[in-house]
């Protein structure tokens, strides 16, 4: 296992969904039955925890359907009914394993992309440390030669997490630091190269074929790469993460999300509504700024997590 994962973290991570989500529905349903009123607060439970207005409706007019044919009215039953049908729902209907590919090919190239600030150096840096953990050797690409101090930024957390970087000068040419560290993976044998890339809006098309370029630069240098190529979305931008999903995958072929900042939302069930949209596998999430708090995304573990009681704070 590449993410060690404990179910504890996980829920420490999505404790604001599970406060908001899990605890307003349970409070909607517990010790009531099922009735047109109830089946109304849970579409709201769930259009306000992000899942999309299209799913809330389906998920309630199935529930609606199980209540009519007499299948489900207690509401316990109904919560079981909801974590079913989300956990089902997400794992549905996904292009592609949810391992993120680090295992194939020598080196294995991640290509990280997004738009500014979503977390995506963070998000390299987590990767790094579990392959590190995992006995395999990374390389680390600062391909950010936009923003200054970015090099700096991906320069420390290599020092912290002890692998090596190749850098470029602010300014320069991304792609031919993506060149160079291409190269280096080669001759140094590494398992793994993470690209790390400047943030830049979705809407920006010189910026988006800058990122095109970049692709096919490693793709030249090392067969069958990049391998992944992780797109980090924010999880606290909501339904935005979608519009720029949608331009991402344009430009280069996103075969991966990474979504961050999953424990600075209360709106986690937009999980659902970026897999409904987009069908590109969610395959990891970040619930913290640290190198360990990023977990595989799981969608029963998901769900159970944002269901699972609150956590009593010892001592408090
Ligand atoms: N709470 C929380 N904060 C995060 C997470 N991931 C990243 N951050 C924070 O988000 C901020 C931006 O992170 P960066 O990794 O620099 O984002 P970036 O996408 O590389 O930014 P640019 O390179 O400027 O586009 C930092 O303060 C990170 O600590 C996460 O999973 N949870
Ligand atoms: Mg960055």
């Amino acid at each position: 296992m590449l993410f060690a994962s404990t179910f504890d973290a996980i829920r420490r991570g999505l404790s604001k969904t599970a406060a908001a989500v899990g605890v307003g529905l349970r409070s909607v349903l517990h010790g009531r039955r099922l009735s047109d009123e109830v089946l109304t607060e849970i579409e709201a439970q769930l259009v306000s925890a992000d899942v999309g207005v299209n799913a809330a409706r389906e998920i309630v007019g199935a529930l609606r359907a199980e209540f009519r044919a007499g299948r489900v009215d207690r509401g316990e039953d109904a919560l079981e009914y909801l974590k079913r049908v989300l956990s089902d729902r997400l794992a549905r209907g996904i292009g592609g394993s949810r391992e993120i590919a680090v295992g194939v090919g020598k080196p294995a190239v991640v290509l990280v992309v997004g738009v500014n600030g979503v977390g995506k150096t963070t998000s390299v840096a987590k990767i790094a440390h579990s392959i590190r953990k995992s006995g395999r050797s990374v390389l680390l690409a600062a391909a950010d030669t936009y923003r200054a101090g970015a090099v700096q930024q991906l320069g420390i957390w290599a020092q912290r997490l002890g692998v090596e970087v190749v850098k470029g000068s602010t300014g320069g040419d991304p792609a031919a630091v993506a060149f160079d560290a291409a190269q280096a993976a080669v001759r140094r044998g590494v398992d793994v190269l993470l690209v790390d890339t400047a943030g830049r809006l979705h809407n920006e098309a010189s910026l988006m074929r800058q990122l095109t370029k970049i692709r096919d630069v490693i793709a030249r240098q090392i067969p069958g790469a990049p391998h992944e190529v992780l797109l980090v979305l924010d999880a606290t931008s909501g339904q935005n993460a979608i519009v720029q999903a949608t331009a991402f995958r344009q430009a280069v072929a996103v075969t991966g999300l990474f979504l961050a900042k999953m424990d600075g939302t209360a709106r986690g069930g937009v999980a659902v509504a970026i897999h409904d949209a987009l069908g590109i596998p969610v395959k990891l999430i970040g619930v913290g700024e640290q190198p360990e708090d990023v977990e595989p995304f799981d969608p029963k573990r998901f769900v159970d997590a944002v269901f699972a009681a609150p956590a009593t704070t010892m001592g408090a």
